[in-house]
């Protein structure tokens, strides 16, 4: 049996990609590019740096801003993202997943945080969320970003267990690559996710039941 699970935030712990949406869809707007949820969907699992640059790139502006200005949309954005969070209540947890959070604690199975956003604290702080994982990554102490397998590796490390041993949920490509480029079983959310070891079309399937069940099948 898997004795960790590792979490995702934006898109398996509550939704708040319509949050980012909105936000940046704000900013873009500003400077005179339009991006629509299809383009959205590249920015999950990327971090607020990269997003910015991947908009940019998507108005032919590569390359029009310094990096001052570049840290100050990236801020700008996060302002807008973060007032956006006030709104946000224990009702938008995912189907599921308070459920399966009490589960994994009764069964004794330990649970990670893993997400790039340096916003994940505050999340969870208005989710109702705070304590219910034993190990939240620190965003800050990431140098690599998903696909990259840093972040999954480093809540392995902090539970003191193997990656072999653990499932990791994620609803981003980015983050089914990073799963399996550290040899975690990938459990992915979601209809478009290529390459993960098991799949499901939300979390409201995702049970330890079947988790365990479909765990190296
Ligand atoms: P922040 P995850 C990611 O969260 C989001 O999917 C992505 O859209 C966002 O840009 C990123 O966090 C950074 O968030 O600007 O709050 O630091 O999926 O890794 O939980
Ligand atoms: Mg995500």
């Amino acid at each position: 049996l898997p004795r960790a699970v590792i979490f995702d935030l934006d898109g398996v712990v509550v939704d708040t990609a319509h949050l980012h949406f909105i936000a940046w869809q704000r900013l873009a707007q500003r400077i005179g590019i339009s991006i629509d949820t299809a383009f959205n969907e590249q920015l999950k699992g990327v971090s607020r740096q990269a997003s910015l640059l991947k908009i940019l790139a998507a108005g032919g502006q590569t390359g029009t801003f310094t990096q001052a200005d570049i840290d100050a949309m990236a801020a700008e954005k996060n302002a807008d993202y973060v007032g956006l969070l006030t709104g946000l209540t224990t009702a938008d947890i995912l189907p599921g997943i308070r459920e399966l959070l009490l589960t994994l604690r009764e069964q004794g199975v330990l649970t990670g945080l893993a997400s790039v956003s340096q916003n994940a604290p505050q999340v969870l702080r208005a989710l109702g969320l705070e304590g219910a994982f034993d190990y939240v990554a620190d965003t800050r102490r990431i140098a690599n970003s998903k696909p990259h397998p840093e972040i999954f590796l480093n809540v392995c490390e902090a539970l003191n267990i193997a990656p072999q041993q653990a499932v990791g949920i994620e609803d981003a490509q980015a983050g089914i690559d990073a799963l399996r480029a550290g040899g975690i079983f990938s459990i992915g959310i979601g209809a478009t996710l290529e390459g993960a070891d098991y799949r499901l079309d939300s979390t409201g399937g995702l049970t330890w039941a079947v988790i365990r069940q479909q765990w190296f099948r």
